[in-house]
């Protein structure tokens, strides 16, 4: 399963979004640090193509894909010293596959600013800082290590991670991002440190309520104060959250009343999945119509083993159908009388809504 960390200043509404996105009922306050042990949930990424081609093949359970997701304390200026509580939390979230960086957007008397104002940008800079000191520490040790290795050694692949480490180390003393500053086969052989500047990140700017129906509008007035290409998505966490607890019908009536049109949660999920390049497959076995997401490039193998690693094992043949044709199709039979089900050997790269029944010897 994907996991996301959720990182930010305190009260900058890490945990109000977790709970937007988990509905979790994780602790908020209006004084910094409420979190201090992570919190731990799991959000549900919505699919509009998992609902039609429920409705078609009328399983006895759907299960939509979901994202693991951490949330820890809130970073400060200074955090690398052990200002705040430190930055021994960043551990929790070494070991993601991307990082949520809340940014602070709405002002409100009832919960202060670490650093008395709100300013985004500012404040992406502080995360961004405390990360690459955090990085630098690992790498500097890792570097150290690997140069030894590899003098040792004399191993080619060793003497390529040693300097890779030592191009990381060059960049975050830098204070720039090793995502931002190395190649990505450099990427590749640092892997295995979890740096946390080398993962993909999302920004997200927590809105206030007045705000909330204009997310686009939002994020244009800061574009040009945050870095250039970065993914960034408006929402109003508190909103999100709010509606999190009520009936489909007063939800509506909600978001309706802040000209809300679309789900900021749903926002984020399809945000991650852009910036991760994942791709949605779907399997149909014993009832249940279920959506998984993969990297894009996985191949029908690949596909497998993110069900379960026996089927990957046993793999024989996969069948194939995108998702579209088998809704307009109506029903499995329907698709293969017409000739939409294919038969795909394990290198099959999986395509975006494809639809995929493994046999597999167990
Ligand atoms: N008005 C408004 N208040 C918000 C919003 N998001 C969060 N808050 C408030 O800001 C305060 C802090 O929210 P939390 O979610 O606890 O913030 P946090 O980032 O998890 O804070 P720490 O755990 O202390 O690091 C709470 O009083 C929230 O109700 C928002 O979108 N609008
Ligand atoms: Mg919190």
């Amino acid at each position: 399963m994907l996991r996301v960390g959720i990182v930010g200043l305190p009260n900058a509404g890490k945990s109000t979004l977790f709970n937007a996105l988990t509905r979790a009922h994780a602790q908020v306050a209006g004084h910094p640090f409420t979190t201090v042990d992570p919190n731990v949930g799991e959000a549900v990424v919505p699919d509009q193509r998992l609902e039609r081609l429920a409705e078609v093949l009328r399983p006895e359970r759907v299960v939509p894909a979901h994202i693991r997701i951490v949330d820890i304390a809130g970073l400060v200026r200074g955090s690398h010293r052990g200002e705040g509580l430190g930055n021994r939390f960043l551990g929790h979230v070494r070991e993601m596959d991307a990082l949520l960086l809340v940014l602070r957007a709405f002002e409100t008397e009832a919960a202060p600013h670490p650093e008395g104002s709100v300013d985004p940008a500012r404040d992406l800079e502080t995360l961004l800082t405390e990360l690459a000191l955090a990085d630098l520490e690992t790498a500097s040790a890792g570097a150290g290590r690997a140069e030894r290795r590899a003098a040792g050694t004399g191993d080619r692949a060793e003497r390529e991670r040693a300097e890779a480490l030592a191009r990381a180390v060059a960049a975050l003393e830098r204070g720039s991002p090793v995502r931002d500053a190395v190649s990505a086969e450099d990427l590749d052989r640092l892997h295995d440190q979890f740096l946390l500047t080398a993962k993909p990140m999302l920004l997200v700017l927590n809105i206030g309520e007045d705000d909330a129906g204009r997310p686009v509008e939002a994020v244009a007035s800061y574009r040009a104060a945050l870095p250039a290409g970065a993914e960034v998505v408006a929402v109003c966490a508190k909103l999100e959250e709010e509606v999190e607890d009520l009936t489909d019908e007063d939800a509506a009536e909600l978001l309706d009343a802040y000209g809300v049109r679309e789900r900021g949660t749903a926002r984020i999920a399809a945000a991650a999945r852009r910036l991760l390049g994942l791709i949605t497959f779907y399997s149909i076995e014993s009832s249940e119509c279920r959506a998984w997401l993969v990297p894009g490039g996985a191949t029908a193998v690949d596909a497998a083993a993110e069900i379960h690693t026996d089927m990957a094992r046993g793999f024989i043949r996969a069948e194939v159908v995108p998702a579209d044709s088998l809704i307009e199709a109506g029903s499995v039979a329907a698709a293969r009388d017409r000739g939409a089900v294919r038969i795909e050997g394990r290198d099959h790269p999986v395509g975006d809504g494809d639809v995929l029944t493994f046999r597999f010897r167990a």
